[in-house]
């Protein structure tokens, strides 16, 4: 047991004050899952077991846990500049990192705004659009499209683009925004192997909206380019390629939210790289840091960037938005030494040859009981279980339980099993995650 963590006790005494985001709190509560230290490819609960992270932590630990570069820069920086005004002020780590960042981001993505998460990421993109369009003369363009079953964060304007309705009914009406149609059909593309081959045409629903709300009134359409935390959509070929023509054919910004997909987990730096779409702005997060300190960004592209630029007065501040923590040097410390890592052990190579693999291995999944849909790209799969009559969810939670108990730990969203392993993941531990499923799958009602 490391000495850290037997410092702080969950008691019966001091559980409730937390109230967990995105959690069954009470369920949790009564029989609490508890992570105390963490090192490559495992965790160690507070019970003393290994957990082999089938996830990524949130799909954001790429590099896996605890690197030893990362620690070491972290501490330095702590040390050294705890923290420097964001505004009208700046330290050289933030300059840096956004170079860096800018040059490993395809084409002309190359200016990057930096805040702490990826629903500041996605909040902030929309607002850029939207000030982007008034800054040339197309104020009236204030409409913003999302896609169902989208996951843009928990910022109103990310929940406004979203498409899960658990995470809009409660909290009313905001932006005005609209929705293009998902792209899951199991009919057409179940056990598909990578981008399936049905399903660009989807994108022209994005026609239909131009014309029920005219191109002059929409700013933005976002989008993941694979959808993550709805269990895994990967966009048909040819779908993300016939958005941007629709994109530009109306003057429209296309904004793809990388929060997932960003930093080697297709196997390139970023999705738009992967499939050959350039985007006019990336949001990311997640993999930026490898979750060591939280930080997010906006990539935009140069003509974005210069058109806020030339339509300011001579010294008036351009852009009426940012954090506290915009740029904060432990995250900058964090991100610089990720992406040193990322580098030097050539992991987004890495991901995209170990990627066949993990294909089969998940694949294997296809004809075990309940299992109606396996689909993947990159080191991300999506398992998709066929719901317990009448209690949607509660089989793919009791999977998500009972791996957990065999010291494996996957994500389930909805009834689909999501998989996202760190990009240092080896060909065994690919095998025991997709055994342990199997099993485990075969075994709940
Ligand atoms: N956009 C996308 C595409 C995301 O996946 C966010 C924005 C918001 O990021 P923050 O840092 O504000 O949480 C996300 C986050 C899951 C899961 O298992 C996914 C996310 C977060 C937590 C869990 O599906 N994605």
């Amino acid at each position: 047991m490391n000495v850290a963590a037997t410092l702080t006790e969950v008691t019966s005494n001091n559980i409730e004050a937390y109230w967990m985001p995105f959690t069954a709190n009470r369920q949790f509560k009564s029989a609490p899952r508890l992570l105390v230290s963490a090192k490559g490819m495992y965790y160690q609960s507070r019970d003393g077991r290994q957990i082999l992270d089938g996830t990524a932590g949130l799909w954001c630990v790429n590099a896996g846990h605890c690197r030893d570069e990362i620690v070491a820069a972290v501490k330095a920086q702590v040390e050294t500049l705890d923290y420097a005004p964001a505004f009208q002020m700046g330290h050289p780590a933030a300059f840096e990192l956004a170079a860096r960042v800018a040059a490993l981001a395809p084409g002309d993505l190359d200016h990057v705004f930096f805040v702490n998460s990826g629903s500041e990421a996605v909040d902030t993109a929309l607002k850029i659009a939207l000030a982007y369009h008034q800054a040339r003369g197309q104020g009236s363009r204030f409409r913003l499209i999302g896609r169902e079953r989208g996951y843009h964060g928990v910022g109103f304007g990310g929940i406004a683009v979203g498409g899960i309705v658990t995470n809009r009914k409660a909290f009313g009406p905001s932006l005005a925004a609209d929705h293009i149609a998902h792209t899951h059909n199991l009919e057409k593309n179940a056990f598909s192997r990578g981008e399936p081959e049905w399903g660009a045409h989807l994108a022209d629903d994005l026609e239909r909206l131009v014309a029920l709300h005219d191109a002059s009134t929409i700013a933005a359409v976002i989008v993941e380019p694979m959808a993550g935390s709805t269990g895994v959509l990967v966009p048909p070929k040819g779908y993300l390629k016939r958005l941007r023509e629709i994109c530009d054919k109306h003057g429209i910004l296309l904004i793809f939210d990388e929060v997932i997909t960003g930093f080697g987990r297709l196997g390139e730096s970023f999705a738009a790289e992967r499939f050959g779409v350039l985007p006019d702005m990336i949001t990311c997060a997640k993999g930026l840091t490898n979750a060591t300190v939280p930080m997010g960004g906006v990539i935009v592209r140069k003509p974005v960037y210069e058109t806020f630029m030339k339509a300011a007065p001579e010294g008036a501040i351009e852009l009426f938005h940012g954090y506290t923590y915009s740029g904060h040097p432990l995250a900058c410390a964090a991100g610089l030494a990720t992406l040193d890592v990322y580098r030097k052990e050539d992991l987004f190579a890495r991901a995209r040859k170990i990627a066949p693999s993990f294909e089969n291995a998940v694949h294997t999944l296809k004809g075990t009981r309940h299992v109606i849909d396996v689909r993947n790209i990159g080191l991300v799969a999506g398992i998709e279980l066929a719901p317990r009559p009448g209690r949607p969810t509660a089989r793919a939670f009791e999977t998500f339980l009972k791996c957990f108990e065999k010291g494996v730990l996957i994500r389930t969203t909805g009834d689909t099993i999501a998989l996202s392993p760190p990009l240092i993941v080896s060909e065994a531990e690919i095998d025991r995650i997709v055994q342990t499923i199997g099993d485990v799958v075969k075994s709940v009602e």
